[in-house]
């Protein structure tokens, strides 16, 4: 059986208590977890905050910042293979991805690593003669993040990489369903030379350690990523502090296809925008909305790619859809399906969890055309269910994508760019892709607005996000200061 540990102050430990750590494509328990206490929280966050003061951190240079995480970034490249692995056998999210995010997830430190010397303050031509005035960016404290399951080194590294790069300190919950790879990570970020206490790795679970951490007063920022209710826990305890949040909470995002569109095309970024990832993706296009003239030659091509889908060990590289991170995932989206078809909406495939060892749940279409309130079409499965709609128009196609809380991503499949210039301007969502789905890179800004959250990772703005500004008044007269009683 392995173990992990805690990462607190620059050193490992085993935690107050351990729990059992699963599986998913067997069911097996393989691997036991520190599971963090308040004692353990408290001592993550004292030494962030211990950190955060010190000079070995705060007297550092932005270059010097910069440099470590350049390091860290290498770190990460060369042991890329481990971390996907430990992803894979923890979540039971695919080697074929896993090994791909881990590479790219690099880059994500090389990026925030080159910017940590280019946040820059600012100038101001105040409207005063005698008067210097100028804006210095400075971190904004201790950050608290906390992750999901399901692309925890990605999740974690847009934020990690750009509240270290603005001079924070951090302490990090992984998830408690499946934290391996956040675990392992801390061991590669100890080799890495930052001082201790720059960043701490704890897992334990949401309603006691996660509470904890969102609700300790020496936590200035919270950054989290998971479900919107549990982000309303979340800014609730943040106001016992005041912390400011940055919350990325998923979505329902629209996939609208316009006859026009390249089909080929479209069917593949549609496979790839629900199935990819077992649909446990944030900006998994799971309500398909497609013009009527097309609908069923598209549903009959996308039928055809779902079942013939390689579903199987996450592990191996011909897998295309691995097993969902927990039972509690496939219990829900076979609730949602059965819901959904109970309420008369049309069953295309899939639909109920496979007969075999592990937490598989195959590829779903449900025709929710004549169930606008089907729970599938309304609520996140995050898992591979795809909701379907048609329509008639453009202005039909905007109403129905609109038609949700959520508003974190959109894709819109059409060869006429006039149409997808207006389709950009209509759709309410944080990201829009055009004639493609999925694409995600650290330079462009990630986020939504509604139940999808607030607040933006990956691009320039997320570093600024993790910063405070000063303003600096320097008189240049030498005369004395005038009447003392009015306001200058
Ligand atoms: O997530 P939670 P859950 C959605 C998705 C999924 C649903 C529930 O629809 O089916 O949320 O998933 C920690 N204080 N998404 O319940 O609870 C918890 O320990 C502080 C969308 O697993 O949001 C874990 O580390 N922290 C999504 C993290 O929050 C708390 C990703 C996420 O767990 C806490 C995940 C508390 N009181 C789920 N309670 C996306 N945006 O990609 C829990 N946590």
């Amino acid at each position: 059986m392995e173990q992990f540990q805690h990462y607190i102050g620059g050193a490992f430990s085993e935690g107050t208590a351990r729990f059992e750590s699963r599986n998913p494509a067997t069911g097996e328990v393989w691997a036991m977890m520190p599971e963090a206490q308040a004692e353990d929280v408290n001592a993550a966050v004292e030494a962030a905050h211990a950190a955060f003061r010190s000079p070995d951190w705060a007297g550092l240079s932005a270059t010097a910042r910069g440099k470590l995480l350049y390091r860290l970034a290498d770190l990460i490249a060369e042991n890329a293979e481990v971390l996907a692995r430990l992803e894979t056998r923890d979540t039971g999210k695919i080697i074929r991805e896993t090994s791909a995010q881990v590479a790219y997830v690099a880059e994500y430190y090389r990026y925030y690593a080159g910017l940590a010397d280019k946040i820059e303050g600012a100038h101001l031509p105040i409207d005063k003669p005698d008067m210097e005035v100028w804006l210095r960016r400075e971190p904004v404290g201790v950050v608290a993040a906390i992750v999901p399951w399901n692309s925890q080194l990605f999740l974690s590294a847009v934020k990690i990489g750009p509240a270290l790069a603005a001079g924070c300190t951090m302490v990090l919950k992984a998830s408690e369903d499946g934290p391996a790879p956040m675990l392992e990570f801390a061991r590669i970020f100890d080799r890495a030379g930052f001082p201790p206490g720059v960043l701490n790795v704890v897992t334990g679970f949401g309603s006691d350690c996660g509470a904890v951490l969102t609700s300790h007063p020496k936590v200035s920022h919270v950054a989290f990523t998971g479900g919107p209710g549990t982000a309303r826990a979340v800014v609730r305890n943040s106001a016992e502090n005041l912390a400011s949040t940055s919350l990325e909470l998923g979505g329902k995002s629209p996939f609208i296809v316009f006859a026009d569109a390249d089909l080929d095309s479209a069917v593949n970024a549609q496979v790839s925008g629900i199935f990819a990832a077992t649909g446990q993706s944030c900006v998994a296009g799971s309500r398909l909305l497609v013009e009527h003239a097309i609908k069923d030659a598209f549903l009959e091509r996308l039928k055809d790619k779902a079942e013939a889908v390689v579903i199987g060990p996450p592990d191996d590289m011909s897998t295309e859809v691995g097993p969902l991170c927990t039972r509690a995932q496939v219990d829900r989206a076979a609730d949602l399906v059965a819901r959904s078809v109970a309420m008369g909406a049309r069953l295309v495939t899939g639909g109920q969890a496979l007969d075999r060892a592990g937490t598989y749940f195959p590829p779903t279409i449900v025709d929710c055309t004549d169930t606008p309130d089907a729970p599938c079409l309304t609520e996140e499965v995050f898992g591979p269910v795809l909701s379907v709609q048609s329509f008639e128009t453009e202005a039909e196609a905007v109403e129905l994508a609109n038609a949700t809380e959520y508003g974190l991503a959109s894709g819109v499949f059409t060869r006429d760019l006039t149409r997808a210039h207006r389709m950009v301007r209509a759709i309410d969502a944080g990201i829009v892709w055009i004639n493609t789905y999925r694409a995600v890179s650290p330079i462009a800004p990630f986020g939504g607005h509604g139940l999808s959250g607030h607040g933006r990772e990956g691009g320039l703005q997320a570093a600024l996000d993790y910063t405070k500004v000063k303003s600096v008044w320097l008189r240049t007269s030498d005369d004395p200061i005038p009447d003392p009683f009015v306001m200058r």
